[in-house]
């Protein structure tokens, strides 16, 4: 039997609880659009986490909103989908709501669902900085090593043991560093607009990475952002728009707003691949539209 999940901290939570009740022979870490394009060779016996459905599977739980009719299961399936803060929780639920993974489950719902107090972004602790380290862009085959090994750490030990393994610490301790580049590249690439923090990193030879949510609590008066950068090839711009995660009161439908522009989303989030020679024009209607609003 294997587990089909994505390498977040949704998709760890829900592979220590599978493999606590379950024998799991197997992870596969998956893009959810790959799941969706059905490119993933799935058997029936498998069980899909916080990913897409797959009509060849055995058990599915998911929480994500179903955007294309092809990811609806036709009939009956065996598991759970309802909109939920976490996969996990509804894995946890499914196999009888162990007590010992009830913190990690309440964690996993606040980052997975960004319920996060200003803390949980500039010093996060336990599960949450946890989940930070659980990033894929380090390179996809250390990063299956590092998954694996999190989900035996996450099973067996304390969370402050398991932030003491030398491959977390040092995760950790990167991603700190990271962050320091970021604030500042993000400070030197952003102004306040009204109620959109505008960042700009078209002049950026590499784009800067680091935490989404730090931005908002550099402009605490902002209550939705927008974040312009180089497609692949400088071919076109992306255009990303948020909604604030501490300041709830952007009233403009991010995806609908992104769907006039070629691209897509949900309410809160979503972006818009803008033709270079447009690019401007298209910038200054989007941040127009999401003042206007409000
Ligand atoms: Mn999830």
């Amino acid at each position: 039997m294997r587990l089909i999940t994505r390498g977040d901290l949704d998709g760890l939570a829900c592979a220590v609880i599978i493999t606590h009740h379950e024998k799991i022979s197997e992870f596969l870490l998956v893009h959810p659009q790959d799941v969706s394009d059905r490119k993933i060779d799935v058997h029936n016996d498998d069980i899909i986490a916080n990913l897409p459905y797959h009509p060849d599977c055995g058990l599915w739980f998911d929480h994500h909103l179903l955007t294309s009719p092809n990811r609806r299961p036709a009939g009956a399936f065996k598991g759970r989908y309802e909109q939920a803060p976490s996969a996990a929780l509804l894995v946890w639920e499914h196999f009888g709501k162990d007590p010992r993974f009830a913190s990690l489950v309440e964690e996993t719902n606040r980052l997975d669902s960004a319920q996060l107090t200003e803390d949980d972004v500039l010093r996060p602790q336990d599960y949450i900085l946890l989940g930070y380290t659980i990033d894929s862009r380090t390179g996809l085959g250390a990063f299956e090593v590092y998954f694996r090994q999190c989900v035996e750490w996450v099973k067996t030990l304390p969370i402050a043991e398991v932030l003491e393994q030398p491959m977390v610490a040092d995760r950790v301790q990167r991603l700190q560093k990271e962050d320091r580049n970021f604030r500042q590249a993000l400070l030197e690439s952003s102004r306040l607009d009204g109620n959109v923090v505008f960042t700009d990193f078209r002049s950026e030879v590499l784009l800067p990475i680091g935490n989404r949510f730090l931005v908002y609590t550099l402009f605490p008066k902002a209550n939705v952002s927008v974040r312009v950068h180089w497609g692949p090839d400088r071919e076109f711009v992306v255009v990303a728009v948020a909604h604030s995660i501490f300041d709830r009161t952007c009233k403009t439908a991010v995806g609908e707003l992104m769907a006039q522009y070629g691209g897509g989303g949900h309410r809160g989030a979503g972006s818009a691949p803008i033709p270079t020679s447009e690019a401007d024009d298209k910038i200054a209607e989007i941040v127009a539209a999401l003042k206007s609003v409000g």
